[in-house]
């Protein structure tokens, strides 16, 4: 039924569009063509004029309606240490090209009003003017380089690595199409050494070389789970195309980009339970939840992993859960994990350890240096 009505308003729509082409046609006969496009020059440059109001009216009511779901401000405000920083150079950024978006958008409809073709009117012909030029070259570059000299100040700020003496956790991300493998370092402490020649889908997801003990308590969980307020360094690598290790209630964003490992370090300032309370004072996250009808929209938030480099075309799938817990229930959540080598490597036919207690000649270790994906990190 709906679809009928919209069906025959169209159809009117059209016809009246018509209608209207025929009158004009009909008058510019009566009056004369010059009358009637000067009418239609002074009609079009008023519509402008309205359809710059509405647009501007709109920039700012939508900026408004949708400021609780935005990151950075009030319910999202940001969840690690450094968050702040990038936040408030958003901020500043915000502020500025919000100036000339409304000076630039005003001035573009209002000329267009202004200046619109009519009776007698010539172009004025100008060929330079000095102070224009300064002023339109002059703001700009100033403006450019604080925003520039903030954003690397924060960069400074945000990117240095771990020191030597520094405590943190080391954890792992791959990205592959289309999902995240996260690796953690297990009792050592250490993440063990790949070689890309060893993946082997469904058995070496990672290419993990069995043949360094590092790699025999590394786990690799569903979810990536954090202590609140301990430092963390994410090694992120790929293992096809690019894609980018994304936690956007951290600020973290980072290129997983395919043999040239990077990191990210941050530091978790809320736990999962805090987030939540902090949503739950906003009337937007007062509502039943999509997840779970019987719970508020608050109550059901998690954290997320995303990937945020269209990457194929299941990049959308690319989420994973992200938990920040307290010490003591990290702790719980890291005895509930196991190795990934005691449970489906050793005592396999992949397993070089086993080969070389059961073989009589001396065990395959390969010639050449493996080429290992492993992050530049400073030993610990
Ligand atoms: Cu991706």
């Amino acid at each position: 039924m709906t679809a009928l009505v919209v069906f025959l308003c169209l159809i009117l729509f059209a016809i009246i569009i018509v209608q209207i082409g025929k009158v004009t046609e009909l008058a510019a006969k009566i009056r004369g063509e010059e009358e009637v496009q000067d009418m239609a020059n002074r009609r079009q440059a008023s519509y402008s004029l309205i359809f710059m109001i509405v647009f501007l009216v709109a920039c700012v009511v939508s900026g408004a309606y949708y400021k609780n779901y935005m990151l950075g401000y009030g319910p999202h405000e940001s969840a690690s240490e450094h968050g702040s920083s990038i936040d408030s150079l958003f901020s500043i950024t915000l502020f500025f090209t919000g100036i000339v978006f409304f000076i630039t958008q005003i001035l573009l409809f209002y000329f267009a009003y202004k200046f619109r073709a009519q009776k007698g009117r010539k172009a004025a012909y100008i060929s330079h003017n000095n102070t224009l030029e300064l002023v339109w070259t002059g703001i700009p570059a100033i403006v450019m380089a604080y925003l520039v000299i903030g954003g690397l100040d924060v960069w400074n700020e945000v990117m240095p690595d771990v020191g030597p003496d520094d405590e943190f956790i080391e954890v792992e991300a791959t990205g592959f199409q289309f999902a995240w493998q996260l690796r953690y370092p297990g009792p050592d402490g250490q993440l063990g050494t790949r070689d890309f020649r060893m993946i082997k889908e469904g058995v070496n997801p990672l290419g993990q070389d069995w043949s360094d003990v590092k790699n025999h308590d590394d786990f690799l969980p569903n979810e990536l789970v954090l202590p609140v307020n301990q430092k963390v360094r994410v090694r992120i690598t790929s293992r096809d195309v690019l894609h980018n290790f994304y936690l956007p209630h951290f600020r973290v964003k980072m290129d997983a980009v395919p043999g040239m490992p990077t990191y990210f370090i941050f530091t978790p300032t809320k736990t999962t339970e805090e987030y939540r309370q902090q949503l739950s004072k906003y009337p937007e996250y007062q509502v039943p939840s999509p997840a779970d009808s019987e719970k508020q929209m608050w109550e059901t938030f998690e954290y997320e992993l995303a990937c945020a480099e269209l990457c194929g075309k299941g990049h959308y799938s690319m989420k994973k859960l992200v938990r920040i817990v307290s010490q003591e229930e990290y702790e719980q959540w890291l005895s509930t994990q196991s190795s990934y080598y005691l449970g489906n490597i050793k005592g396999t036919e992949y397993d070089p350890i086993q080969e070389a207690t059961t073989s009589a000649p001396a065990p395959v270790v390969e010639e050449a240096t493996p080429v290992t994906e492993e992050a530049a990190a400073p030993e610990h």
